[in-house]
């Protein structure tokens, strides 16, 4: 029964309907299946159909906006049940998604996955340019900075607010973490971030080695 809920889930996002993802996330939720097996299991499986479909040219840009809409429907009902369950403060982390990408979902999830494990997070949101994320680190002095990038053309981005960082004298005084699907461990050490996560929960491991607290 679960599985079959699962699986409808999954084919609500591919087909991008949120009114039914909605209906199925709070039937999932009363059937008592764990939140994250929701997420992980049927929202993120659903979205990467999309992305295939996309990729393989059955799917165009207006079915990938659909299907992000029928994820986020989906991720918003889950959400009051994923987070307040921190007991302990670990720090605070300054996230956002580069400039000339939109791709929000993920940086999403890893912020509220972040907020759940007792960090605090202050999004900047989508497209922002790399000066915003050192004006912002200089401002409020956060323990890591998060940087998203979902395109090959925008992951560049990483390298340079980790350059500028250099260059403002703070790379020393902050973590770097950075993720999104095309982004690897190798990426990362060749930009010279301190951690890479792929997906949510291993941001969370990751953020308290980078805070020395795993
Ligand atoms: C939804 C989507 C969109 C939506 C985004 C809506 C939104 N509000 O976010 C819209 C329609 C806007 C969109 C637009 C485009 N998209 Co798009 N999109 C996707 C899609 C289908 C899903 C992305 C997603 O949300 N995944 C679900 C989340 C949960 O996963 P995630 O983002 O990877 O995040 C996880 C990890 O990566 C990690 N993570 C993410 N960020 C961070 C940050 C940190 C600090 C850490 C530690 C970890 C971490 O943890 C997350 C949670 O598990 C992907 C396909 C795919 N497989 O990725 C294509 C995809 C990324 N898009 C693609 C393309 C080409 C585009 C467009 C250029 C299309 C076009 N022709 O216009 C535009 C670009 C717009 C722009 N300037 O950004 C390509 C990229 C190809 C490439 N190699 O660069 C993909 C891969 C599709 C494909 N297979 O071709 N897209």
């Amino acid at each position: 029964m679960a599985n079959e809920l699962l699986d409808n889930l999954i084919e609500a996002v591919v087909e991008g309907d949120p009114e039914l993802v909605v209906e199925l996330t709070e039937e999932a939720i009363s059937q008592g299946i764990e939140p994250l097996i929701i997420l992980n299991e049927a929202l993120t499986k659903g979205i990467t159909i999309v992305g295939d479909h996309f990729s393989t040219g059955h799917y165009y840009l207006p079915d990938l906006l659909l299907g992000a809409k029928a994820m986020d429907a989906g991720v918003k009902k889950l959400e009051p049940l994923l987070v307040g369950t921190a007991r302990e403060f670990y720090g605070k982390v300054l996230m956002g998604t580069v400039q000339g990408d939109l791709h929000e979902i993920g940086k999403n999830i890893v912020g509220m996955m972040l907020k759940t494990s007792g960090f605090e997070v202050i999004d900047l949101g989508i497209d922002v340019p790399a000066n915003k994320f050192i004006e912002k680190a200089k401002e409020l002095k956060p323990d890591i900075i998060g940087i998203s990038a979902l395109l090959t053309t925008t992951i560049g981005r990483q390298k340079e607010i980790i350059e500028l960082l250099i260059e403002e004298g703070l790379r020393d005084q902050v973590k770097v973490m950075i993720g999104g699907a095309p982004i690897n461990g190798a990426w990362a050490e060749k930009i010279g971030a301190d951690g890479y996560a792929e997906d949510a929960l291993s941001s969370v491991v990751i953020a308290k080695k980078l805070i020395g607290r795993a």
